[in-house]
């Protein structure tokens, strides 16, 4: 039985959603701060900073598993960097301690934030310099070296991943860097152009959300005697900068056209994450095996917020 946090958010509101369908409705309780007014399935209001809450939550529950994703993003973050601090740091241990005393298995997930200017940024391996000059960068740094620590001192069963941007086409991302990537399709299709506030030639990696979803089940049901690494994988399906976007989507509205008026605070974060990153050790110890690149995504994301490209007339 599965309790997830921040389960109105980007990843959480189609992680739920295909939880209930792989585990059954009844077994994945949803939480987050605010009410969800059309839940179709169990759902509890969270505050992740409420460590007695979390733990009565989960315990009436019965979990025995806690996907933690409740946090802020890195824009977000650099607004707000001591409520970052407290809400990161202090919702992922309240997660590791409720996790501890429930023996529940936990996904928290990292971010290609980890990594900072002095990392090697192309080909950014496994194991390397990580020094990230982003408020959200040291909030997951530190949450890997404190989701190591409770791996090694009291055996929890915490695993992660390093996201890279995630795009999907329902639920918005709140506050990232990576969000130019969703927004320009629902820009693309109701608009025809969009204005971006990522340089042209700002590289970042990014994965579509049905393999980021697929890759924290399958991490999460991964023999654990495979895992060479806890937290956390380097996850990453494709890499491109803004212009590589539009000519993808350029190819299904041929009128589309994007313009550039750069954000110099999320241009600096962008630039100070890798290129693209090497996801091999996620293949070799549990298969990772991303389905989407940047033309099927485009089709797909398209499709999705269009109501399906056959049926669109050229704008
Ligand atoms: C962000 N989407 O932009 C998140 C993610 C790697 C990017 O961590 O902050």
């Amino acid at each position: 039985r599965i309790i997830v946090t921040g389960a109105l958010g980007q990843i959480g509101s189609e992680l739920v959603r295909k939880l209930r369908i792989e585990y059954g409705k009844d077994n994945v309780l949803a939480t987050d701060i605010r009410e969800d007014k059309n839940h179709d399935g169990p759902f509890e209001v969270l505050d992740v900073l409420d460590a007695l809450k979390m733990y009565e939550v989960a315990k009436k529950f019965k979990a025995d598993t806690m996907i933690h994703l409740a946090a802020l993003l890195s824009a977000t973050a650099e607004i707000k960097p001591i409520l970052a601090w407290e809400l990161n740091m202090g919702g992922l241990l309240n997660a590791l301690e409720v996790s501890k005393e429930l023996n529940m298995q936990l996904f928290n997930p990292s971010s290609i934030a980890v990594f900072g200017p002095s990392t090697p940024k192309n080909d950014t391996p496994q194991e390397t310099l990580q020094r990230p000059t982003t408020m959200y960068g040291v909030n997951k740094v530190a949450g890997e070296l404190l989701c190591d620590y409770y791996h090694l001192r009291y055996g929890v069963d915490v695993r992660g991943l390093r996201f890279p941007g995630l795009i999907s086409p329902g639920t918005p991302p709140g506050g990232g860097t990576t969000d130019y990537a969703v927004e320009i399709y629902h820009k693309a299709v109701n608009e025809g152009s969009y204005t971006s506030y990522i340089a042209e030639g700002t590289y970042m990696d990014m994965m579509y959300m049905p393999d980021a979803l697929n890759a924290i089940v399958e991490l999460m049901e991964a023999d654990p005697a495979k895992l060479t690494v806890r937290n956390a994988y380097n996850v990453s399906a494709m890499s491109f900068d803004p212009s590589e976007i539009a000519a993808e989507i350029k190819k299904h509205i041929p009128h589309f056209e994007i313009k550039y008026d750069v954000d110099p605070v999320r241009q600096s974060i962008a630039e100070s994450w890798p290129n693209n990153i090497d996801s091999s050790r996620a293949v070799a110890d549990w298969g990772f095996n991303p389905k989407y690149d940047l033309k099927a995504m485009t089709i797909d994301m398209l499709d999705k917020i269009g109501g399906g490209i056959k049926s669109r007339t050229p704008l």
